[in-house]
C-alpha cells in the first residue's frame, strides 16, 4: 500500500520565515537520500521557511540519524529537526534491526527534546519501491516530512 500522496500545496497558516529547521541525511543509498533532501529543502521552502534558517547534516548511515537529530534538536534555536535516510532490505537481519533503531530513536528525540523530528526514512523491499518513493509514483517523502514537522508546529 503506497498511502495517500501528501504533496505542499501551500503556504503554512503560521510564519516561518523565523522558524529553524535541521535536515539530517545518511548518506546511504544517496542516489535515493538526495532527492529526498532536494525534497524536503524544498517542501519548507515552499510552505514559508527560509534558506538561511535551514541546515543541513550528513551522517554515514541511518542508524545514525538519531543521535545527529538529538544534537540538532537540543540546540536551543532549532524549532524542527527532519531525518531523511533510506534502508533497503538485504539478506540479512540488518534490516531489521537498523528500521527499528532508527524509528525508535528519532521517537525518542522528539520526546526528551519536546520538539518536532520528522521520521523521513524509507523502508523497502527494493531499490525501485525506494525511487517511486523519491520524487516518483509516490511522490517525495521528504517533502512529506517538512509537511509534517510543519504541521506540527502549527499546533
Ligand atoms: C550497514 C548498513 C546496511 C547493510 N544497510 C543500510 C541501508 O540500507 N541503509 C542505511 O541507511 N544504512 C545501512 N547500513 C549502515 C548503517 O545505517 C550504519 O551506518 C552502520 O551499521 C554503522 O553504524
Amino acid at each position: 500500500m503506497a498511502g495517500t500522496l501528501k504533496q505542499v500545496s501551500q503556504k503554512s497558516k503560521i510564519d516561518l520565515s523565523g522558524k529553524k529547521f535541521a535536515i539530517v541525511v545518511a548518506e546511504w543509498n544517496e542516489e535515493i537520500t538526495e532527492p529526498l533532501f532536494q525534497g524536503a529543502l524544498d517542501g519548507l521552502l515552499k510552505l514559508g521557511a527560509k534558506k538561511k534558517n535551514i541546515i543541513r547534516k550528513t551522517v554515514p548511515g541511518s542508524f545514525e540519524l538519531p543521535l545527529a537529530a538529538q544534537w540538532m534538536a537540543e540546540k536551543k534555536n532549532v524549532d524542527a529537526v527532519i531525518c531523511l535516510g533510506c534502508v533497503i532490505q538485504g539478506e540479512t537481519a540488518h534490516f531489521d534491526y537498523i528500521c527499528q533503531a532508527v524509528a525508535y530513536g528519532t521517537m525518542k528525540v522528539s520526546l526528551k527534546t519536546n520538539k518536532p523530528v520528522a521520521f523521513g526514512v524509507l523502508t523497502t523491499l527494493n531499490k525501485q519501491q525506494a525511487l517511486e518513493r523519491a520524487g516518483g509514483k509516490y511522490g517525495n517523502k521528504g517533502e512529506e516530512a517538512a509537511l509534517t514537522v510543519v504541521k506540527m508546529l502549527e499546533q
